[in-house]
């Protein structure tokens, strides 16, 4: 099942026609030099191109009123006088006698990506669309959109199939209020949004985007909005945002359709969001939703106004939806305070609303109103501040994002004789390359060992020069001890110059200490031994009380440790561990195997104990690119093992300052 992408040259035939210094950055070429880019890098000729239509006024009945519709229906007929007159009612938005064609073929182009990813005809897709849809409302145009072509989505997923739950990740630099309002007391819908804030000072300046709008009635805790309260955020803020909030969040509500606000001007040099986070985060932001949903992600262009930072954006977010393997994102220094303050916002006023941020340590438990940032009034702000509003932001300069190449083996397996290869995967059996291993393997570890563990050691050695090559992606090992393999393997690869290990083991078992030391080597285990004390910078011991049987416990060390310790020690290799008797269920080892992808470009090594045989099938699946099936909707956690998470999320972060979640007090 491959990846849609929907675009057609007609939504480029409108454009503004008159002087709107507020309207000019939304050209035609927005859409052309996208296609353009996705054509140059060949990404169109790997995708399913899927042809557009127009939505019905049915389908867009779905969320506008008929007075609404039947005004936009006449524009196509204004004379230019009439076009500027009727766009006087709305904000930020033009309209040309062609736009409610293009608006329509918009809407209908997100339909038939929601169809072709429910009928189960493609597995992901993007559409490329002009208008973007995330500023209109109920009745009104804004902010360049005429048509809310998600939430017309979301409406239409719900309505034609059944869908239960639909999770919308807004990722546009603005806040697309127009879907806020559209299901702000609708649980089905869990809408997250971030968006330039600037404490209100930035369009469209409402109250209704800060952090302690989460809802109403039954909705309320199903709209999450972040505001970023300074402009140059990086790619160290949007992440930790998706570990600290975003994440934890919608694996908890369990959708079963994510829909993607895909605008960029969120993305570095681009005038409207003046951020400056990197096209490369795109991958990055769209794989990490990838697993939800049982990989059923439709992303449909919104904003991103800088044309070469815009189609670098879009080329990286559809390679990813396609799998190809991630790029690996450098200088991931942590948050800057005012993103902890607005993770520390969102946190408190969400924490009643979902059990994952329930026992989070260090939120003040009093009213989340004393702890709203006072607003940035001109009194409090230092002379560098008011400097650097006036300087106009000027067009910034970013490398382009390294080529993304797949190896040409995805996965290679090393196992006993006797045990069937996973279809499609490499089985590693030659003994032509043992020469240069044998040597050394049998004198450094093993001495007493059999043949048969030397022969499987050097052939997972052989792999891991392969990966390191990238003439293979990523492997897994079948091997009669584990704990040994793992031990051999850190030191064989530690042994390299600039090479960093990411160590993932599950159960327990001990660690050698000397594998550690180096500081090359990061280790996290998730067990159910007490090893807490033992721990150290680059030795993360997750105990949890009912060792690793406890998903809301295990889920939540996944976001809230794994991931950022992952990120920012930037392994070159992920070696994950299953260690015998561990107790994880597939389904979360699934999910653990499937987000360590994010790291080293996909070179992961799975190793298991022949005990394990019958997690190989589920284990190669990942490895092979498949979503990992969902979790279901998750229950509060153990309060210990909660706590347990937050407790060493609290001993760590002055080491990693991806674990930030909260401002220090008077910084
Ligand atoms: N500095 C979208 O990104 N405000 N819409 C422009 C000029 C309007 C953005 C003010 C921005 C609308 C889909
Ligand atoms: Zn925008």
């Amino acid at each position: 099942m491959g990846t849609a992408l929907i675009y057609d040259e007609e939504m480029t035939k409108y454009k503004l026609l008159w002087v709107d210094p507020a309207c000019k950055i939304e050209v035609p070429e927005r859409l052309t030099v996208s296609h353009g880019a996705l054509v140059r890098n060949g990404l169109t000729d790997r995708c399913i191109c899927l042809p557009v239509r127009e939505a019905v006024d049915a389908e867009i009945l779905l969320v506008h009123s008929e007075e609404y519709l039947e005004a936009v229906k006449q524009t196509p007929h204004m004379t230019l006088e009439d076009l500027k007159e009727f766009t006087l009612q709305y904000g930020d938005v033009y309209f040309h006698p062609n736009i409610y064609h293009c608006a329509k073929l918009a809407v209908g182009s997100a339909l038939q990506l929601v169809d072709s990813v429910l009928m189960g005809k493609v597995k992901n897709g993007m559409a490329l669309v002009r208008p973007p849809g995330h500023h209109s409302m109920r009745s009104a145009a804004n902010g360049f959109c005429v048509f809310n072509n998600v939430a017309i989505a979301a409406q239409y997923a719900k309505q034609k199939y059944g869908v239960k739950r639909i999770l919308i990740v807004d990722w546009d630099i603005h806040h697309g209020q127009g879907v806020q309002y559209c299901f702000e007391d609708d649980p089905s819908v869990l809408y997250f949004s971030w968006h330039r804030y600037e404490h209100q000072k930035f369009w469209p300046n409402l109250k209704d985007s800060d952090y302690d709008i989460v809802g109403k009635g039954e909705g309320a805790g199903f709209n999450i909005n972040v505001p970023w309260n300074k402009v140059g955020m990086e790619n160290s803020d949007y992440l930790s945002v998706f570990c600290h909030v975003l994440l934890p969040i919608a694996y908890e509500f369990c959708p079963d359709l994510v829909l993607v606000c895909a605008g960029f001007d969120s993305a570095i040099g681009d005038l409207e969001g003046e951020m400056c986070a990197t096209p490369d985060i795109f991958a990055h932001l769209t794989y990490l939703l990838m697993n939800l949903a049982e990989g059923k992600l439709c992303a449909v262009l919104e904003g991103g106004y800088n044309l070469t930072s815009l189609a670098q954006s879009v080329c990286q977010t559809v390679q990813t939806l396609l799998g190809d393997p991630l790029p690996p994102l450098t200088n991931l220094t942590g948050p800057c305070r005012s993103t902890l303050e607005s993770l520390q916002c969102v946190r408190a006023a969400h924490r009643q609303h979902w059990s994952c941020l329930r026992h989070a340590v260090d939120l003040p438990t009093f009213e989340i109103s004393t702890i709203r940032i006072k607003s940035s009034g001109e009194e409090n702000k230092d002379e560098a501040e008011v400097w650097e509003e006036q300087k106009s932001p000027e067009e910034k300069i970013w490398p382009e994002p390294p080529k993304r190449v797949s190896p040409r083996v995805c996965s290679a397996v090393v196992l006993p004789d006797g045990v069937v290869c996973p279809d499609a995967c490499e089985r590693l059996s030659s003994s032509e390359d043992l020469g240069p291993h044998l040597l050394t393997l049998k004198k450094d570890f093993l001495k007493d060992a059999d043949d048969s563990a030397v022969t499987a050691l050097s052939r997972v050695f052989s792999l891991i020069d392969k990966m390191k090559n990238n003439e293979i992606r990523n492997g897994l090992a079948l091997v009669g001890d584990a704990a040994m393999t793992m031990t051999c393997v850190v030191q064989h690869v530690a042994a390299e110059v600039d090479s960093r290990v990411f160590l993932v083991c599950v159960g327990n078992g001990n660690i050698p200490g000397h594998i550690i030391e180096d500081g090359k080597t990061l280790v996290v285990q998730i067990s159910g031994e007490d090893t807490e004390e033992q721990g150290s910078k680059y030795y993360v011991p997750v105990c949890l009380k009912k060792g690793c049987t406890d998903t809301s416990g295990f889920a939540q060390a996944m976001f809230s440790l794994l991931l950022p310790l992952g990120y920012q020690h930037n392994p070159s290799l992920v070696l994950l561990v299953r260690m015998p008797g561990s107790g994880v269920c597939d389904i979360m080892w699934q999910q653990l195997t499937a987000l360590l992808q994010s790291f080293a470009q996909g070179h992961t090594l799975v190793l298991l104990q022949e005990d394990d045989k019958a997690c190989v099938g589920p284990t190669a699946s990942i490895l092979l690119g498949n979503p990992a099936p969902p979790l279901g909707q998750l229950p509060a956690s153990l309060k210990e093992d909660a706590e347990a998470v937050e407790r060493l999320r609290s001993r760590l972060q002055a080491d990693w300052n991806l674990l930030l979640a909260t401002a220090p007090e008077n910084g």
